[in-house]
């Protein structure tokens, strides 16, 4: 998990070794699609509201995006590195407990 460096190391006539720019090749972290799954009880303002403050989204879209897990049952709510869509479920589930609603927030690799 996370970012991962290899450096190859080159081997010269040299006493030294040197690694060259080009050696180091760095992977690309996974990514995580966060999603939001519909419930029966959780008002639509509420969720409209978690979509712009922690998926930091304007109203219309935020508003588009509940409609669609409304009718469909879950949405993307976007896609982050592993650590930033653990803390935005987090805090989805905690805010969402706080106010007694059931509302589910889960990520999956994308
Ligand atoms: N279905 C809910 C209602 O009618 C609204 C809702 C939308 C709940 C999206 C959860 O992820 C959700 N009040």
């Amino acid at each position: 998990m996370g970012k991962k460096i290899f450096k190859d190391i080159e081997e010269d006539d040299s006493d030294t070794n040197v690694i060259t720019k080009s050696d180091v090749k760095i992977q690309e972290p996974s990514m995580y699609r966060v999603l939001l799954h519909n419930d029966d009880y959780t008002p639509m303002d509420f969720v409209v509201d978690i979509l712009e403050s922690v998926f930091n989204m304007k109203h219309p879209q935020a508003t588009q995006i509940m409609m669609d897990v409304h009718q469909k049952g879950v949405g993307v709510c976007g896609v982050y590195t592993c650590e930033i869509a653990e803390t935005k479920v987090a805090i989805v589930t905690e805010s969402a407990r706080k106010e007694e609603y059931p509302l589910k927030c889960t990520m999956e690799q994308a």
